[in-house]
């Protein structure tokens, strides 16, 4: 059955969470906390996709070692669906540097370097929406209803 949709974030676990087993970790986090997911694929990524999705860190100077880094290996985007789903992904996540992400956090329980934190999300709606569209073509996007969905939210 198809639910009218809540809000949207993407998340992407990075090569260094693909390789180190972390897929199953960070998704049971998402669907735990009760967020629906609407997408969902492993892929190489292109050198042009990741250029586009930081292209707002061009100008930074480990711009070219983040796209070395992202460019290393499998990646596995996702489109996550619910209520403030953007500002908690990102709580969730824990901040950039892992040496400043609390513990319970995903960068906080799985890794230490800032450089090698395993997992992307969009920070704001308007981010969430352009990034969606880099890594995902309309008809990947599966609108269906949960049956959690009447126990999760009132
Ligand atoms: P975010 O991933 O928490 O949104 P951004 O500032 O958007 O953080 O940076 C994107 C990614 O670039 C980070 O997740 C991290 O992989 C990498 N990065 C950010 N700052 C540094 C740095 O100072 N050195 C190396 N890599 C960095
Ligand atoms: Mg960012």
């Amino acid at each position: 059955m198809e639910a009218k949709p809540r809000e949207r974030t993407f998340i992407m676990v990075k090569p260094d969470g693909v390789q180190r087993g972390l897929i199953g970790p960070i998704i049971t986090r998402f669907e735990n906390r009760g967020f629906k997911m609407v997408a969902l694929k492993l892929m190489s990524p292109k050198k042009d996709m990741l250029l586009e999705h930081y292209e707002d860190l061009k100008d930074r100077p480990f711009f070219s070692e983040l796209v070395t880094y992202m460019h290393s290996g499998p990646v596995v985007p996702m489109v996550w669906e619910g209520e403030d789903v953007v500002k908690i992904s990102r709580q969730m996540l824990g901040a950039t540097n892992p040496a400043d992400s609390k513990p319970g956090t995903i960068r906080g329980d799985f890794s230490i370097d800032i450089s090698r934190n395993v997992i992307h999300g969009s920070d704001s709606v308007e981010a969430a929406d352009k990034e969606i569209s880099i890594w995902f073509a309309e008809q990947e996007i599966v609108n269906w209803r949960s049956i959690d969905e009447d126990w999760i939210y009132e």
